[in-house]
């Protein structure tokens, strides 16, 4: 197991690759994704959160793809600094939303996505990770919820309020969209288009040695803003890799969000997926309560005992990266900082006692 940090786009510099180094990790997962642009709900130094149904920001730009050149600058810059960059988690709306939409413009962002995964390949990057749902991750709310009152985040029951015309994923890719709301589909249509996707990009992903690795829906529900979700019970998450058994094919498996699931057992579905090694890599996160009534707690604090997965994983000889995904805000100067340092030195603590036998050994029952 190998131990990493998730950086957010304005957080892809020397600073914070030394305290990703000083904390412990050897490896980086970078967003690309700009989520904090123009959204004023959304601050820069926590999780982007957005309010309960008001999107995150402005997608990119949607003539600007990510080129082999400056992914190839930016892993060697990463490198630089005594990391290595294991991926890039989620493409941008701007880029893809009509193949989550199937829009008029779906063969073009399928070419999008293909070109993303030929430069991605050249310059020596090797995960992608994705989400496909259309209303992205929203509908929480933020307040002193964790330990100590530490603000984080978690959802008050459901919230299927419309999507608005030119919003998708939870960002804004056309500002003069007409009026009006995004009428629903089913959950058999996502799951189609979803299949169609990876017909189209598994081939040149697995040319490009490249691996697809898709977020189970957070926050799991079996609707979220009037829109099915494909991932939000342990048992569909499974069908995600059933759809093909592509080297390609695998999971940005997020524990956090698979503990708010309502059905299934949570260490069972770990060492499940594990099992079949079609984890491409790991969000740490530990929770309160079940989706839509849930809160999101510090690592060592919710219902899931963390050690334990640790050591599911480690029986089952897991060799991804693990990263911290949200946090609470600690109080002090620094909140994301010291909430990152939290998760990674627990972490790092359960890896060191794994490889020195002084944890028990775990099996999901
Ligand atoms: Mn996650």
């Amino acid at each position: 197991m190998k131990l990493g940090l998730g950086l957010y786009r304005h957080m892809l510099n020397d600073a914070y690759y030394a305290f990703a180094v000083q904390a412990g990790c050897t490896h980086v997962i970078v967003h690309l994704v700009d989520y904090f642009k123009q959204g004023e709900a959304n601050p820069h130094n926590n999780q982007p959160t957005g309010d309960k149904d008001k999107a995150w920001g402005l997608a990119g730009d949607p003539g600007k793809l990510w080129t082999a050149q400056e992914l190839t600058a930016l892993r060697k810059s990463i490198e630089g600094a005594g990391l290595k960059l294991e991926a890039i988690e989620n493409l941008d709306p701007a880029h893809w939303h009509d193949i989550l939409l199937d829009g008029p413009q779906r063969a073009e962002h399928i070419r999008n996505v293909q070109a993303i995964l030929r430069a991605m390949g050249e310059a020596g990057i090797p995960t992608l990770g994705y989400a496909f749902n259309l209303p992205g991750v929203c509908g929480r709310v933020t307040g002193p919820f964790a330990r100590g009152g530490a603000i984080s985040v978690g959802m008050d029951g459901p919230v299927d309020t419309p999507i608005p015309n030119g919003t998708v994923w939870n960002m804004i890719y056309d500002q003069n969209a007409p009026a009006g709301t995004l009428p629903a589909v089913t959950r058999e249509e996502m799951m189609r288009r979803l299949e169609r996707f990876l017909e189209e990009v598994l081939p040149v992903a697995e040319k490009a040695g490249v691996r697809l690795a898709a977020h189970p829906d957070d926050p799991p529900v079996a609707t979220l803003r009037g829109q099915p979700r494909l991932f939000y019970q342990p048992g569909m998450y499974q069908q995600l890799i059933d759809i093909s058994a592509s080297p390609s094919n695998m999971m940005e498996c997020c524990l956090g969000t698979l503990a708010e699931m309502t059905e299934g057992d949570f260490y069972e579905a770990v060492d499940a997926y594990s099992r079949q090694k079609r984890i491409a890599y790991i969000h740490f996160r530990n929770v309160h309560g079940k989706a839509p009534y849930y809160r999101e707690t510090f690592i060592d604090d919710g219902d899931m005992d963390m050690l334990r997965v640790l050591s599911i994983l480690h029986k089952n000889e897991f060799d991804g990266v693990l990263i911290p995904d949200h946090s609470p805000q600690m109080s002090c100067a620094a909140p994301w900082h010291a909430g990152m340092a939290h998760t990674l030195g627990f972490l790092r603590a359960g890896i060191m006692a794994l490889e020195r036998n002084a944890l028990p050994k775990h099996s999901a029952r």
